[in-house]
C-alpha cells in the first residue's frame, strides 16, 4: 500500500475530507468527513465562514486519526477567486467575502475605464468575470488594504494556518486575472490599479512544492494523526479536477461539473488571442505547465438552489428523475445570464425569465428541472462547438467530472446535441486531482500521464453516444435564441 493522502476539498456548498492510497495499481478514495459550506451576510457582504471551515478540516482530521492513520499527507483546493487579508500579527483582518457577493456589479466597467480590456486580456489571458479577484480588491477598503501584510488566497490562507507557511500557489492565482503570463509573476500595472504591492503577495509556488508538518499549536487544541505533512496542490478546485480528469487522445474536452460548470481544455501555450478575447476563453494555469483553457457556465448552482428552495423535499437524483418524465426543449433558458448569479429566489427568476421571452412557465418540480438541465446541456453543446471554432478542430471526445456527471439525463442529451461521445465520471475527480499532485511529489506516481491511466482503470466511467435522437436542430435554434437575447441586452 502507499502512503496515506487526504484532500481537503472545499466547494461552494459543501466541503470533504477524502482519504486516497493506492492497492495493487489502483487508486481507492474513502470520504471521512462531509459538511456544509456556504456564504451568509455579515456587515452587509456575503462572507465564508472561514473559522467554521478550518473547524471542520480539524474535525475531519480527527476522524482521519480515529481510522488508524497517524502518517498522512494533505492537500487543500477550494473555489478560487476569493482571499483573505492578513495583517502584520499573522491575524485575519476580515472574513472573506465571497465571489456571490454584489460588491463587484459594475467593477470591471469601472476599472476598465482607464486600463482596457485589451491590455488586461493581452496580459492574463483570463476571462473577464466581475469577481476576479482583481475587482474585489478594486473595491477592497483602502485602511485595510494599507495594513495587510499578507494577501493569501484560500487555500493558501488554509496551509498558513494549519503550518505558519505562506505562499501563494499559481494555480489558484492565476484566476486573480493579475498574473503575467509572459512574466509568470504579478503584474505592476495591475498591482497599482487596486493599491496593492509585490510584497503583498508571498512568494509564487507551483502545485506539489512541499509547505510543512502542521504546527505543534493544534496538537494543543485537537487530536491529530501524529503527523500531517501539507503539500501545496493545484489549490484551485477546477485545476484539481482536471488533473483529475482521465482523458485519452486528441482531441478531448472537459466539463467539471459542480456549483459552476467549467467546459474547456488543456493547452500548453496559451490562446489568448483575438477569438479568445471575443468569446471570453480564459487561460487559468494548470498544474505541471499547462493552461485551462476554458469557459464558466452557471452550472449545478441552479439546481443546487432550486433543491433548497424546494426544503431540500427532493434529492438531486430525485430532481432528475422527475425531470425524465417531462420533454425537454420546453423552454430556451440562457443559464449564463447574470440574473441567475445570485438571485433572491431561483424558481421565481427562472419563471420570470419565461415569462419576460414569452415562453412556456415550468411549474411542477420536474418541470422546474427540465428546463434547467436541458438548457444546460444546451449550453456545453454551444460552448463545445465555440472552443471548437477558436481551437481549428472538432472536439470529439467530453469528459464529464464532477458531481454533475452523476446526472444520466444531462450525459446523454449533451452527447446528443453537441454529437461528441461523452465519458462520465469520475465524480470525484477533484479530490482525485488533488491525492494526485500529492503522489506524484511524494513519488508514489511517475507523472499525471500515467495518474490519469491510473484513474482511468481505478474508478467507473460511463460512455454515451450521440445516438440518432431527434435533437440536432435544436442546438442551432439555441445559438439563434441567445444571438437574439444577447442583442437585445446591448
Ligand atoms: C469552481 C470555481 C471556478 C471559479 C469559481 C469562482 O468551484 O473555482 O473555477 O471560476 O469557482
Amino acid at each position: 500500500m502507499s502512503k496515506t493522502y487526504v484532500a481537503v476539498d472545499i466547494g461552494a456548498s459543501s466541503g470533504r475530507l477524502m482519504l486516497g492510497y493506492s492497492t495493487e495499481g489502483k487508486l481507492q478514495l474513502k470520504e471521512v468527513h462531509r459538511f456544509k459550506n456556504g456564504f451568509a451576510k455579515k456587515e452587509g457582504y456575503d462572507c465564508w465562514d472561514i473559522d467554521h471551515i478550518l473547524q471542520e478540516i480539524f474535525t475531519g482530521l480527527e476522524k482521519v486519526k480515529k481510522l488508524g492513520f497517524q502518517d498522512v499527507v494533505l492537500g487543500i483546493d477550494t473555489c478560487a477567486v476569493d482571499y483573505v487579508l492578513v495583517g502584520k500579527d499573522g491575524q485575519r483582518l476580515k472574513d472573506p467575502v465571497s465571489y456571490r457577493d454584489a460588491r463587484t456589479k459594475d467593477s470591471i466597467a469601472k476599472l476598465t475605464s482607464d486600463l482596457s480590456k485589451d491590455y488586461i486580456y493581452e496580459k492574463t489571458g483570463i476571462q473577464f468575470l466581475d469577481f476576479n479577484t482583481l475587482y474585489q480588491l478594486f473595491e477592497e477598503d483602502k485602511d485595510l488594504l494599507a495594513k495587510t501584510d499578507k494577501i493569501l488566497m484560500i487555500p493558501d490562507y488554509i496551509g498558513y494556518v494549519l503550518t505558519g507557511k505562506a505562499v501563494t500557489e499559481v494555480t489558484n492565482a492565476s484566476t486573480t486575472q493579475m498574473l503575467s503570463l509572459r512574466e509568470g509573476l504579478f503584474d505592476q500595472h495591475l498591482l497599482d490599479k487596486v493599491n496593492v504591492t509585490h510584497d503583498q503577495f508571498p512568494k509564487l509556488v507551483d502545485p506539489g512544492t512541499n509547505l510543512g508538518a502542521v504546527s505543534d499549536q493544534w496538537y494543543e487544541k485537537y487530536d491529530l494523526p501524529r503527523k500531517v505533512n501539507v503539500i501545496t496542490v493545484a489549490t484551485h478546485d477546477t485545476a484539481s479536477a482536471v488533473v483529475g480528469t482521465p482523458a485519452t487522445g486528441q482531441r478531448w474536452a472537459y466539463l467539471s461539473s459542480g456549483t459552476w460548470s467549467l467546459i474547456g481544455t488543456e493547452l500548453n501555450v496559451p490562446e489568448n488571442g483575438e477569438k479568445a478575447f471575443k468569446h471570453n476563453y480564459t487561460n487559468e494555469w494548470g498544474a505541471y505547465g499547462t493552461y485551462r483553457f476554458l469557459k464558466n457556465i452557471m452550472g449545478l448552482w441552479i439546481i443546487q438552489n432550486v433543491k433548497e428552495e424546494l426544503d431540500d423535499d427532493y434529492s438531486f437524483a430525485e430532481l432528475a428523475e422527475l425531470a425524465s418524465h417531462e420533454e425537454p426543449f420546453q423552454q430556451l433558458i440562457d443559464v449564463n445570464d447574470d440574473r441567475f448569479q445570485n438571485p433572491a429566489n431561483m424558481i421565481q427568476e427562472i419563471q420570470a425569465y419565461c415569462q419576460e421571452t414569452n415562453q412556456e412557465i415550468p411549474q411542477t418540480p420536474g418541470e422546474i428541472a427540465m428546463a434547467v438541465y436541458s438548457n444546460l446541456s444546451l449550453y456545453y453543446a454551444n460552448e463545445l462547438a465555440v472552443l471548437g471554432d477558436i481551437l481549428g478542430y472538432k472536439i470529439d471526445d467530453l469528459n464529464i467530472v464532477g458531481g454533475g456527471s452523476n446526472v444520466a439525463l444531462m450525459n446523454q442529451l449533451t452527447a446528443t446535441i453537441a454529437g461528441v461521445n461523452v465519458y462520465a465520471g469520475p465524480s470525484e475527480a477533484t479530490a482525485i486531482g488533488n491525492i494526485i499532485v500529492q503522489m506524484i511529489a511524494q513519488g508514489d506516481i511517475l507523472n499525471v500521464y500515467l495518474a490519469r491511466r491510473i484513474i482511468a482503470d481505478s474508478f467507473p466511467i460511463k460512455k454515451y453516444t450521440p445516438g440518432q435522437e431527434p435533437f440536432a436542430a435544436k442546438l442551432t435554434e439555441y445559438q439563434d435564441f441567445l444571438k437574439k437575447t444577447k442583442e437585445k441586452t446591448v
